[in-house]
């Protein structure tokens, strides 16, 4: 496929006004007729044609105004539908074309799962659907008529408000008639029909506006589905407080399927979510999983005002509804939870999953300038970075810059197909503040390098902070332009509290100072003695930072930081240097300094446990690799970071054990912040207390695991024990497996589990569950928990020095693209930093990938990330 340019961007040629879609569901042959109230745009081209997309279509019938249209007046392929005379400048344009759902195994556009019907459209799905000017800026108000077997589904849902429903005389069939008044781009459209259970609510808005809630699951499963509910009306109400944002429809509809290609979607209306992240019980959901629901129903919820009710303009522009709604679900996560521990969370899955983008092949701006295959751009860079670039604002801003800036966003675009400069426009607007500068954020790709040095004048009394800044070329991009970089602060005096932090005569308002240059120097006064910078607080700004801070200024700040962000990442500090020097040199530098400051958060009364929990567990080996950047063993890697385990769990046995027995398993669960904390502390603790393999251990995590009440205490266990090759392991898999058989997302993490084991056999254990009956490569779920975890989380094996590893992953991308191309590239993007690796897997993991890309007949998916990574 050639490439697409933002560059390039014309407004479209033709509108559609209004809508009118009628589907007879049939497992293959399933019936569509759109009826397009098209009008030219007054902003096109003179006489353009009309073009629309298709994607696999067959076409069974063509009217215009009513009447058939026939021969050389118009072309039909499977991709497009062209009339090149169109008769007026308005007419309604009728459009009838035949589905196979059955057939669909990509997931896109109509398909089935578990025998129910359902879509998914963004960003180019509807196009599978019926021929239509499939792109974000064209916006129409939908009407949806379902007609369908009563017995196959007496459930039929579609977006907006029901406005008909009932039977068809003398038929087995019945329909429904579904209305949306809010005009949306077609990616947002949605249809669900099946058999499903209703879980009803009901929720009143701030105005007053009564809205009938339900979530939709398989039969039986209704129980399940009482945590989403919930975090659905804390989500309503939150948005209401917080951003003043209220919902805008009488119905608000969730449908949980279990074959999904991603995490949910936010139709209109009608959320469609992966099963994943509505259902849970205290036997078979995790906290995690708990807090992952909680974070996808307010993350999907809050689309409605960003992403539907402004959308974007063109898919470049895809951050702006990404970035923005993960910033508002990460804000709404810190209201409901511990706002430190969810910056922390955030933080880590920010470094393993996007600043290891950011430093590899695949390595994009927040808003990319091209592309050949738009799904491939639901990154961590968009998502992830794309959020970071929103907090950035806020801290420049102010909480009330900030809130006045996404006032003005939503007053200037509601209703629009909206772009990024307007976005930076209603903040720089609001504020009266420049922000060209800060904008090169969604332009650079690449993660920004802060040197920061700083010396301490006694006899003036000052502290003089020297920095300089660079980007490291990427991709298509080799010179880079200072960025400007809100750098959060402290300076820590020798009682552990913060010293003032005065700029010349002027103090620095909210700690925040703005490095703009390639090199620049802050000169701080009126310092009686020499203070320890607390750099980059909260994770202010999205960069790699060095700075001359020694281990001891490290081991101080660990424990007296007054950001608890700082104190974490102290500790973080000290153990990457470990991890580094033991990675390449083979032997563990003496770990007294962490050891110390460990114990002593770990006594540290004040903490809470899912803070200590977070500060205790040391940096994973992919975030060891990052920061090594070239010649990496994963297996030394490996070797370091269980070496530096057992140095920690040994030295502080009697701690851990002190922390395991008194944080207690007590009471019934609950999945708030803090049992949910409690729970992470003595899972860790468990860990530490079995990291040596030794019998004592392995008998402890066999109790928990046999007589855990909840999945988190049981799982946190079965993982301990999969680690070492002890008998205990095998059986634990078994009982887990007889015990939860009959639950595909609990036996998702049991194939995880397998996947991960960091030892020699796990290749062919990970092949032989591919032959297990609970394994199928038609579900997502499934690929992602087996072949997904051992690629993504599974360095030492993946990357084997046979290279076995990375062929076994590169032939599973080719088996499964026909079936699901966007799933196989995925999965291939694990190969992203193949380039750290020393260079006899670096060949091995090169050639795996050539082989992907030689091969005839790839998707545009699987064949833009092979040609990118090896790029
Ligand atoms: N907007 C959807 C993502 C659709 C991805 C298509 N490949 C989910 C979300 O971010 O909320
Ligand atoms: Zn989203």
């Amino acid at each position: 496929p050639k490439a697409i340019h933002l560059a390039d961007y014309r407004p479209p040629e033709w509108l559609v006004d209004k809508v009118e879609l009628d589907f007879a569901l049939h497992p293959s042959q399933t019936r569509v007729t759109a009826r397009l109230a098209l009008r030219r745009n007054p902003e096109g081209t003179t006489g353009a044609p009309v073009v629309l997309e298709g994607d696999g279509l067959t076409l069974v019938r063509l009217a215009i105004d009513g009447k058939p249209l026939v021969g050389p007046s118009f072309e039909a392929t499977p991709a497009r539908l062209t009339l090149a005379h169109p008769p007026a400048d308005t007419f309604v344009l009728e459009v009838e074309t035949l589905v196979d759902p059955t057939a669909n195994t990509q997931l896109m556009g109509l398909y089935r799962t578990s025998g129910n019907y359902c879509t998914q459209c963004e960003p180019e799905g509807f196009r599978r659907i019926t021929y239509y000017p499939d792109r974000p800026d064209v916006l129409s108000v939908f009407t949806t008529r379902i007609e369908a077997d009563k017995a196959e589904a007496p459930i039929l849902l579609g977006n907006g408000n029901l406005v008909e429903s009932g039977d068809i005389p003398g038929t087995a069939r019945h329909f429904a008639i579904w209305h949306d008044p809010w005009p949306k781009p077609s990616y947002l459209f949605a249809l669900v029909g099946g058999k499903l259970a209703k879980v009803a609510d009901s929720f009143v808005t701030a105005s007053g506006r009564k809205v009938e809630l339900g979530i939709y699951v398989e039969e039986g499963k209704e129980a399940r589905a009482g945590y989403a509910m919930d975090a659905l009306k804390r989500s309503m109400r939150w948005d209401e407080e917080a951003f003043g944002r209220e919902y805008d429809l009488d119905v608000f509809n969730i449908v949980a399927v279990s074959d999904f290609n991603m995490g949910a979607m936010e139709n209109k209306g009608l959320n469609v979510f992966n099963d994943k992240y509505v259902l849970a019980t205290p036997e078979t959901a995790t906290d995690a999983d708990y807090s992952g629901i909680e974070g996808v129903i307010a993350h999907e919820y809050f689309h409605n005002w960003t992403g539907n009710r402004i959308t974007c303009r063109d898919w470049f522009q895809l951050c702006l509804k990404e970035g923005l709604t993960v910033f508002r679900d990460q804000e709404f996560s810190s209201d409901q939870r511990s706002r430190p521990v969810k910056r922390i969370a955030d933080v880590r899955m920010l470094k393993a999953a996007q600043f290891t983008e950011d430093s590899g092949p695949l390595a994009h701006p927040v808003r990319p300038e091209t592309y050949r295959e738009i799904n491939n751009f639901y990154t961590a860079t968009v998502y992830e970075k794309g959020a970071e670039v929103v907090r950035m604002l806020k801290t420049l801003l102010g909480e009330d810059g900030f809130r006045k800036g996404m006032d003005l966003y939503f007053e200037r675009h509601d209703g629009d197909a909206a772009t990024i400069e307007d976005f930076v426009a209603a903040f720089a607007d609001a504020a009266g503040r420049d922000l060209t500068q800060f904008a090169l954020w969604y332009a650079q790709s690449g993660t920004p390098l802060l040197n920061v040095s700083g010396s301490y004048d006694k006899e003036a009394g000052t502290f003089r902070l020297d920095v300089t800044q660079s980007v490291p070329p990427t991709p298509g991009q080799g010179d880079k332009k200072p960025m400007l970089i809100p750098l959060a602060l402290g300076l820590v005096g020798p009682d552990g509290r913060d010293m003032p932090l005065t700029l010349g005569n002027t103090p620095v308002e909210h700690g925040v100072i703005e490095v703009k240059e390639a090199a620049q120097s802050f000169l701080f006064t009126g310092l009686e003695a020499r203070p320890v910078p607390s750099l980059n607080r909260g994770f202010s700004a999205p960069v790699n930072l060095v700075s001359d801070l020694t281990e001891a200024d490290r081991v101080f700040l660990a424990a007296h930081d007054g950001d608890p962000f700082n104190r974490f990442d102290s500790l973080q500090r000290i153990a990457l240097e470990l991890l580094k020097t033991c990675a390449r040199s083979g032997t563990l530098p003496a770990p007294d300094a962490l050891i110390t400051a460990t114990g002593a958060v770990v006594a540290d009364t004040a903490l809470d446990a899912a803070f200590k929990a977070q500060a205790l567990a040391l940096p994973g080996e992919s975030e060891v690799a990052r920061e090594l950047g070239s010649d990496v063993n994963p297996d030394a890697v490996y070797a370091a970071r269980k070496a530096l385990r057992i140095a920690v769990g040994t030295a502080l046995a009697a701690d851990f054990a002190r922390t395991y027995e008194s944080a207690g398993a007590g009471g019934a669960f609950a999945p708030d912040a803090a049992s949910a904390g409690r729970r992470a502390l003595r899972n860790l603790a468990l860990d530490y207390l079995a990291v040596t393999g030794a019998a004592e251990g392995i008998a402890r995590a066999k109790v928990q695991f046999e007589a855990a009440d909840n999945m988190t205490d049981r799982f946190a266990a079965l993982a301990v024990l999969a680690q070492h090759d002890v008998p205990e392991r095998e059986a634990a898999l078994d009982a887990f497996y007889r015990r939860f058989e009959s639950d595909a997302l609990v036996i998702d993490k049991w194939f995880v589990l397998q996947a991960q084991i960091a030892s020699e056999g796990t290749l062919d254990r990970v092949k032989g569950l591919m032959l297990h009956p609970a394994f199928s490569l038609s579900n997502p779920n499934r690929v992602r928990s087996l072949i997904g975890a051992f690629a993504a989380t599974n360095p030492t094996q993946f990357n084997r020095a046979d290279g076995a590893g990375h062929a076994f992953v590169a032939d599973t991308v080719l088996s499964l693209d026909g079936k699901n191309p966007q799933v196989a590239a995925r999965l291939l993007a694990s190969f992203k930093t193949f380039r750290q690796l020393e260079p006899v897997r670096r060949a091995s993991a090169e050639a795996a990938l050539r082989r992907v890309a030689q091969t005839p007949g790839l998707s545009a998916d699987v064949s833009d990330i092979a040609t990118r990574s090896l790029g």
